[in-house]
């Protein structure tokens, strides 16, 4: 068995949750914030069947769109950098997935 995290776009993740769940996967969603630009973003709890994690991968990347996104002031002076020094905009997703083997799963 195996645990698909996905960190996705808050935009993304609601289409993303409920086409997985239509697909008969569970699915837990997780208010998570990226360390870099310190805005929300959604971790996706996947736990599934070793096979079924291509299926889970394709329907990630279906719904989760890449974008540019702002590096704010508040992201930059945070960490002591420079307004001039900061890339404008970011590319950011579609979907950064860890995939990790379970060595078991109860539900009591
Ligand atoms: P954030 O940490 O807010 O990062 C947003 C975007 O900023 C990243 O997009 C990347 O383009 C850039 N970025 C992040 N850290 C950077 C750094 N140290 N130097 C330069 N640029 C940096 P993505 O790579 O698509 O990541 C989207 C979100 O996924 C991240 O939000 C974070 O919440 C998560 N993430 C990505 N890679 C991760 C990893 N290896 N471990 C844990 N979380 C990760």
């Amino acid at each position: 068995m195996k645990l698909v995290l996905a960190i996705v776009n808050n935009d993304d993740s609601a289409v993303a949750a409920s086409s997985l769940t239509a697909e008969g996967y569970f699915v837990t969603r997780l208010s998570t914030t990226g360390g870099f630009l310190m805005v929300g973003n959604t971790t996706l709890l996947i736990g599934t069947e070793d096979e079924g994690v291509p299926h889970v991968l394709e329907i990630l990347k279906e719904h989760c769109v890449t974008r540019r996104q702002m590096a704010t002031p508040v992201t930059a002076f945070g960490k002591g950098m420079k307004a001039d020094s900061l890339p404008p905009k970011v590319k950011v997703g579609g979907a950064t997935v860890f995939v990790l083997n379970v060595e078991s799963c109860e539900k009591l």
